[in-house]
């Protein structure tokens, strides 16, 4: 198949899944076109059948707002005439349903294109909802010929949301590389960390107001309260100020080390002993997928999606969002056994690869995409 792929190219975990498809992809034999404003943050290597295509986009004086849906609906509509695309599939419906939508009716028939559209999170459940997007975001997706959500509770959501009907949303989760994520990478960067041998506790996020980065140093300082242990927090965004504030404000810096963004998380994540994803909304958590992915333990909200990523009491703890008291008890409870530590490790590995490994998830895209090229339009 020839497909063209859309994601936002920056950190985060829908264009990180969206770039780990279109290299499985690939691999497999197809030929992908990656079209967006840059280049996705996780596709850093020359490779065979994947091409990238920039969004030109052209700022003129009277534009506040430079007009990035139709620049994309351009570069969609030229790459599917030029390179003959049979699919795209965009991920994150903002704006990127609606683009592609946009690219398919200028094609007039040209093409029997098809769109699929994957749901991630917030263009559901935060910005979709807006008033100013919820009209555009449903009459997108409606067009979309396929339609994906991340997890179980997306789709309800959507479903409730959007009145998107049921049989309209296939259900496939997020995946990790298991061969890459995989507990134990070698050169180890422990002893850099953690160089007194504390206990490493881990955070990876885009630092938004929904991934509560301020509880995860207060569930830290708690766990530092009982347990030699360092926190390393490895990411950017908004909330990156706030949460250095809370570290000073709790005079815990020389234990905290900030590391910006970094791409190859396995590295770390490899080295993690726990890590801690106490957001107060997630659709699915793909975070905590490539910890558990690692070996690394996770203690998590019981959230959105993330009941289906993070077995309760098997690969990690549940705890009720902002319950910073249960979060560090559970911390303490993984970190004070090793044993018990190393079971939920291994357990959380285990459920990765059997659930949630490219192995499984990336044959029933392709499923997917057969079934929607065989298919009438909506
Ligand atoms: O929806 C977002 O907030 C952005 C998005 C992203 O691009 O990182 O995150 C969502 O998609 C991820 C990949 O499918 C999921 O793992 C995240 O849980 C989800 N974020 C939220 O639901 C807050």
């Amino acid at each position: 198949m020839k497909i063209g792929i859309t994601c936002y190219p920056t950190y985060g975990g829908s264009g990180a899944v969206a770039t780990h498809l279109g290299l499985e992809l690939a691999e497999r034999g197809h030929e992908v076109h990656f079209i967006s404003y840059d280049q996705p943050f996780r596709l850093a290597h020359f490779h065979e059948r994947i091409f990238f295509h920039e969004v030109e986009m052209e700022d003129y004086p009277l534009f506040k707002h430079p007009p990035y849906t139709l620049a994309l609906a351009v570069a969609l509509h030229d790459a599917v005439r030029k390179h003959e695309l049979d699919l795209v599939h965009v991920h994150y419906a903002i704006p990127h349903a609606t683009s592609a939508w946009v690219a398919y009716e200028m094609l007039e028939g040209e093409r029997d294109l098809k769109i699929v559209t994957t749901l991630h999170g917030t263009d559901i459940t935060l910005v979709g909802l807006h008033p100013s997007f919820q009209a555009i975001t449903q009459f997108s997706i409606l067009r979309s010929h396929g339609l994906t959500a991340v997890s179980d509770f997306l789709k309800r959501e959507t479903v409730r949301d959007f009145s998107v009907p049921e049989s309209r949303i296939e259900v496939v989760p997020n995946f990790v590389d298991t061969r890459i994520y995989r507990p134990g990478l070698e050169p180890c960067h422990r002893a850099t960390l953690a160089p007194d041998g504390e206990k490493i506790v881990m955070h990876i996020s885009n630092f938004r107001p929904v991934k509560r980065v301020e509880d995860v140093v207060d569930i830290f300082a708690r766990v530092l309260g009982e347990i030699p242990s360092r926190l390393v927090l490895v990411g950017d965004g908004p909330d990156l100020p706030r949460a250095r504030a809370k570290v000073e404000e709790l005079g815990i810096r020389d234990r905290v080390v900030f590391l910006g963004e970094y791409t190859p998380v396995q590295e770390l994540l490899s080295c993690s002993d726990l890590f801690l994803l106490p957001s107060g909304s997630e659709s699915f958590g793909l975070a905590a997928l490539e910890a558990m992915a690692c070996g690394s333990p996770v203690v998590a909200s019981r959230v959105g999606g993330l009941p289906e990523v993070i077995i309760d009491g098997e690969t990690g703890y549940l705890c009720e969002v902002g319950d910073i008291d249960e979060m560090a008890a559970a911390s303490i409870r993984i970190l004070s056994d090793d044993k018990h530590r190393k079971e939920l490790s291994d357990a959380g590995r285990a459920f990765a690869v059997k659930h949630f490994s490219s192995e499984c998830i990336v044959p029933q895209y392709e499923e997917y995409y057969r079934r929607i090229l065989g298919s009438q339009s909506p």
